[in-house]
């Protein structure tokens, strides 16, 4: 059998048939309480709508991930409406991301290679966090076709960091950031075959570049006390890795992650040939232990970063079934929740019992000298809840948000221990189905993935939106949909066609960040001008932008050579935006108000290019323009050079 031109196993292919039928025997329930509750409902808009109605009523921000799109979604909760994108890995010029500008390019090339990278992949935001809870400075996110992590300023709401991944080609997949923001993990998916190889395959690892298999692992970073990211270490192992997270309350000082992949496959069949997989727990002081005591090897392209081998690190694994996709932390740092994506079995996972397991050494055997934990002594709970287990959070009541890509829902679980204070329910039995549209990948309560959760709503990101909206070619949009989850019955409030794709998302309170207006301008006053660097062929343009001219107005080039020009958009209002286009030289940045870009382009061949203004900034933003003259080689002479004007 082939779907979607794939050969799949027996295996694979019911689960794929079960994709198709579970989505079409999800009806489409429009259930609003009934139309009294509907009437009553606080989403209720008013009609006409005052002016304002949405800046006043939103009350978080939802930072989603681009997925291929490279950056973010920025969106409000609950009226849904996008009010920015946030260009991270790839080049967009409608937000002002390109490569002319040389900061830009600088974050978007391999810093070894040399190499431009433009294309990303955005899967797993993570807040930056004060004792896990967030705390409004940073939201982190990673690329998985390059290896890279880049940090959006909330102040700003642009990209200012990218770090690039060292000793991998990519495929970087789980990624979080820890409970203090001082450390952020990323996985290795796509196993690789770094040039330490062989030292680890001493260790008794079989690798092979042609047949596999690879060698996986994670990496470290650092992040200090201004948001600044460095690479810290990286723990290679005979795995690779999926999805992680860092832990804290009464898992602090551990990290968890899990492999789908434990059979070392190289090919889709092979990987679901094992009924369990693992889930690993890493104590984050063997890693500095082993840093400390000079216990690592390094490689020739990254000889500051420390790579340590699995086995001189302490590790643990527990089995978890088929595949695990999603791994999620309860809000005390204690119940690890564990999806099969090719099962119907969740399983939460209790730390308390994996500490006193590691403790009194009750292992049930081992793989590549990492101990394996009992199985049923380490589980809370083994639950059958459907099928294509996905991703999982939690809200503030002590209840677990299950989303189900097969079943096309999202079922609600309540947690045992401590937890049962909060909701009263029996623990780990489904309480709650909620039908989805349709195929959800990731879900998000708000704050679902930290100490202290907000609740209150919660995002389905579907995958599959099919007749959710008006339809638009054979790519849909992805479905944002929005559930209430305050009462006792959780109600869906909207649904919204978002770009693709998203993947995980953060919600936080609309008042714990307080972008700026405009870059502050420096006290000097800007000197304008041009200037020739005959040496290196280059022009130097000093300009600024102003409603509604450049200054200069224009200026000359000998032909082939570097344009240099460093513009200052010189407003100090919101939102009044230039930008500078120049016309055949594949060059549009936009320019905040306050901020200063560099611009650089060869200035091509002889001719009158004129640059323009992007953004209709005014009434006689169409006069906004100037000329690049570009003189012939054998023309140009000193006195064609651009003079102050009188
Ligand atoms: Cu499930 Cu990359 Cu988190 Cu997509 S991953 S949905
Ligand atoms: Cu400035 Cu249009
Ligand atoms: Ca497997």
């Amino acid at each position: 059998m082939r779907v979607f031109g794939i050969p799949l196993p027996h295996l694979a292919a019911t689960l794929l048939a079960g994709v198709l039928v579970g989505s079409i025997v999800v009806g489409v329930t429009i259930d609003r309480g009934g139309a009294e509750g509907a009437v009553e409902s606080p989403y209720a808009r008013p009609y006409p709508i005052p002016h304002r109605y949405w800046a006043e009523t939103d009350e978080m921000y939802v930072f989603a991930s681009g997925g291929q799109q490279g950056g973010f979604y920025v969106y409000g909760l609950p009226s849904m409406k996008m009010v920015a994108e946030i260009p991270m890995f790839t080049v967009d010029q409608a937000w002002g991301w390109r490569t002319e500008d040389p900061k830009v390019r600088e974050m978007l090339t391999n810093p070894w290679t040399g190499e431009l990278a433009t294309v990303g992949d955005t899967h797993h935001a993570s807040m930056s966090k004060t004792d896990a809870v967030y705390d409004g400075r940073w939201v982190f996110i990673n690329d998985k076709i390059y290896g890279r992590v880049g940090r959006v300023d909330l102040d700003t709401f642009r990209t200012e960091q990218i770090l690039w991944i060292p000793n991998i080609t990519g495929g970087v997949h789980g990624f979080n950031v820890g409970p203090n923001t001082d450390v952020a993990m990323l996985n290795i998916e796509f196993e690789q075959l770094p040039e330490f190889a062989d030292q680890i395959s001493a260790r008794g690892v079989d690798i092979d570049l042609l047949e596999g298999p690879y060698l996986g692992g994670f990496a470290g970073i650092d992040i200090a006390d201004d948001g600044t990211m460095s690479n810290a270490f990286q723990v290679w192992s005979p795995w690779q890795q999926d999805m992680v997270r860092i832990g804290w309350g009464e898992s602090e000082g551990w990290v968890v992650n899990t492999v789908y992949n434990s059979e070392r496959a190289t090919g889709t069949v092979g990987m679901f040939e094992r009924e369990d997989d693992y889930v690993f727990f890493w104590r984050q002081q063997s890693i500095t232990d082993a840093i400390d005591s000079g216990n690592y090897i390094t490689s020739e392209q990254a000889p500051d970063v420390p790579v340590i081998p699995w086995d001189d690190v302490e590790v643990y694994a527990a089995k978890v079934p088929l595949n695990p996709h999603g791994i999620d932390v309860s809000p005390t740092g204690r119940y690890m929740f564990v999806g099969g994506k090719a099962t119907s079995i969740v399983t939460a996972i209790d730390f308390e019992k994996v500490l006193q397991a590691i403790e009194e050494e009750r292992f049930e055997g081992e793989e590549f000298g990492v101990p394996i934990l009992e199985t049923e002594f380490v589980r809370a709970a083994t639950m059958d809840l459907g099928l294509g287990p996905t991703h999982i959070d939690f809200d503030d009541k002590g209840m677990a948000y299950i989303g189900f890509f097969v079943d096309s829902d999202v079922k609600t679980v309540p947690l045992g221990g401590s937890y049962t204070d909060l909701h009263g329910k029996e623990p780990w039995k489904v309480s709650e189905v909620i039908p989805v549209h349709y195929s959800v990948g990731h879900l998000m309560v708000a704050g679902g993935d930290m100490a202290e959760p907000y609740g209150k709503y919660l995002i389905s990101m579907n995958k599959l939106a099919k007749d959710s909206f008006i339809p638009h070619g054979p790519l849909i949009a992805e479905n944002h949909e929005l559930f209430d989850i305050s009462g006792n019955k959780t109600l869906m409030i909207d649904q919204a066609p978002f770009p693709p794709e998203t993947h995980y998302s953060q919600a936080i309170p609309v008042d714990m960040i307080n972008p700026i207006d405009v870059y502050p301008l420096a006290d000097e006053e800007i000197e304008t001008g041009v200037t020739y660097d005959y040496d290196d062929k280059v022009v130097n343009v000093t300009m600024t932008a102003v409603r509604s001219w450049f200054t200069p107005a224009s200026f000359t080039v000998p032909e082939g050579w570097t344009v240099k020009m460093e513009v200052t958009n010189v407003e100090q209002v919101m939102d009044i935006t230039h930008g500078i286009a120049v016309t055949g030289h594949d060059v549009s940045l936009s320019l905040d108000p306050g901020q200063t870009r560099m611009v650089e382009f060869n200035a091509g061949a002889p001719g009158v290019y004129w640059y323009y203004c992007i953004w209709f900034c005014s009434e006689l933003h169409l006069e906004m323009r100037g000329r690049m003259i570009v003189i012939a080689e054998d023309e140009w002479s000193p006195d064609k050079e651009w003079q102050p004007p009188e």
